[in-house]
C-alpha cells in the first residue's frame, strides 16, 4: 500500500490511519498484511460501547464526552457504527455536523461505518478500525451502535464498558429487556432528563436491576441521569466510566473480557479468510471446467464443493 503505513500510524499519522482504513474498508489484501503489522501495537486503549435506540441520544453524547475526555487530557478514537444508512448518506452527516467541532482537534479521529461497503463484514471493519485508533494511540475508543437486538454487531463484546442510553418516551424498554440488551450494560444513561418521564424510567430500570442479584463482589451498574444536548450529567458520566475501568483493572475481570473480545476477533478473522477463500473459487479459471462437468453430470455439486475448498486451502498454505 506504502511504505511504512505501520510506521506513520503508531506516530499518529492521521492521514496514514485515514489510507488503510480505505484499504480496509476495499478488502486489500495489502490492508490485512498492514493490520498484521499493526496488531502488536494495539490493545491498550481504553474501549467503551454506547448502545441504545435510535433517537435517543447517542451520537450527542459521543460528542460531550469527547470533550470531556479532552479535557482530562485523553485522546479520542470514535467509531459510529450506523447499519442503516450508507456510507455517505444522513446519519455520517448528522454526525460532522454535531461532531464538527472536533474535527480540527488532533487529539480526535472520528470514523463512521455503514453496512453497505465493507466486503469483509461490519464487525471485521469495526474490529479493524480499532486497531488502527488504538495503535494510533488513542486513550479511549467509543464505539457507538444501534441496539436493538436485531443481529448486528454485539458491541458488548467488542468493549471493556458498556453503555445502554435510554430516553423517555421511546417505550422500547420491553424490546430492549426481552433481546437481553437492558441487562448488559454497566453504565446506564437516561439521556433527556429535561423531558417528562425521566424520573419514571429511572425508577422503572432501578426495578428492574435490583430483581436481579444482589451484586456481591461484583460491578453494580450505576445510573447516570443526563442532558446529552445541554451538556449535563456529562462529567458524572465520565467519572462512572473510569470507575468501571478501575473496576475492570482491579481483577480479573479485563482479561475476562478481552478473552472474549478475542473470540469475536479470531471469529471475524476466520470469517474473512473463508469470504476469500470462496472469491477465490469463484473467480478461478478451473470454475469453467467444474461447471461443465457438472452440467454434464460427471459429478455432483458436493464433491465438486468438497474439492475446490480442497484445493483452495492447499493454496492458502502455501502462501
Ligand atoms: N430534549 C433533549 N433532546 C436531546 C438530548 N440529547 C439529544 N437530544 C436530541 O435527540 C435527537 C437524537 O439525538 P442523536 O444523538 O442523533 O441520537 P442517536 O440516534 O441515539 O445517535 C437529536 O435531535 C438531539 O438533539 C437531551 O438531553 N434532551
Ligand atoms: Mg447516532
Amino acid at each position: 500500500m506504502e511504505n511504512n503505513l505501520t510506521e506513520k500510524i503508531i506516530r499518529g499519522d492521521v492521514r496514514a490511519a485515514a489510507k488503510l482504513m480505505r484499504g480496509i474498508e476495499d478488502n486489500l489484501p495489502e490492508a490485512t498484511d498492514e493490520l498484521q503489522k499493526l496488531y502488536p501495537y494495539t490493545g491498550k486503549a481504553f474501549i467503551i460501547g454506547i448502545t441504545g435506540s435510535p433517537g435517543v441520544g447517542k451520537s450527542t453524547l459521543v460528542d460531550a464526552l469527547i470533550t470531556s475526555f479532552r479535557q482530562r487530557q485523553m485522546t479520542v478514537g470514535v467509531v459510529a457504527i450506523d447499519p442503516s444508512s450508507p456510507f455517505t448518506g444522513g446519519a455520517l452527516l448528522g454526525d460532522r455536523v454535531r461532531m464538527g467541532k472536533h474535527n480540527t482537534d488532533a487529539g480526535v479521529f472520528i470514523r463512521s461505518l455503514a453496512s453497505r461497503g465493507w466486503a469483509g463484514g461490519l464487525a471485521r471493519a469495526a474490529i479493524s478500525v480499532m486497531y488502527v485508533m488504538d495503535a494510533m494511540g488513542k486513550d479511549v475508543i467509543i464505539v457507538e451502535a444501534v441496539g436493538s437486538g436485531q443481529g448486528e454487531v454485539d458491541i458488548r463484546r467488542l468493549a471493556d464498558t458498556t453503555i445502554v442510553v435510554l430516553a423517555p418516551g421511546m417505550g422500547d424498554e420491553i424490546q430492549m429487556m426481552k433481546a437481553g440488551i437492558l441487562e448488559a450494560a454497566d453504565v446506564y444513561v437516561i439521556n433527556k432528563a429535561d423531558k417528562d418521564g425521566a424520573g419514571i424510567l429511572k425508577t422503572q430500570l432501578e426495578i428492574m436491576l435490583g430483581t436481579k442479584t444482589d451484586y456481591q463482589n461484583e460491578w453494580k451498574p450505576l445510573i447516570v441521569p443526563a442532558q446529552a444536548l445541554h451538556g449535563k450529567g456529562i462529567d458524572e458520566l465520565t467519572a462512572a466510566l473510569l470507575q468501571h475501568k478501575d473496576y475492570l483493572y482491579a481483577g480479573a475481570e479485563i482479561m475476562r473480557r478481552r478473552r472474549e473480545r478475542a473470540k469475536l476477533e479470531l471469529a471475524a478473522a476466520v470469517e474473512h479468510s473463508l469470504r476469500n477463500h470462496v472469491k477465490m473459487i469463484l473467480e478461478s479459471e478451473e470454475l469453467n471446467t467444474l461447471a461443465d462437468n457438472l452440467a454434464q453430470r460427471k459429478t455432483n455439486p458436493y464433491l465438486a464443493a468438497e474439492q475446490a475448498v480442497h484445493k483452495a486451502m492447499g493454496k492458502f498454505r502455501e502462501c
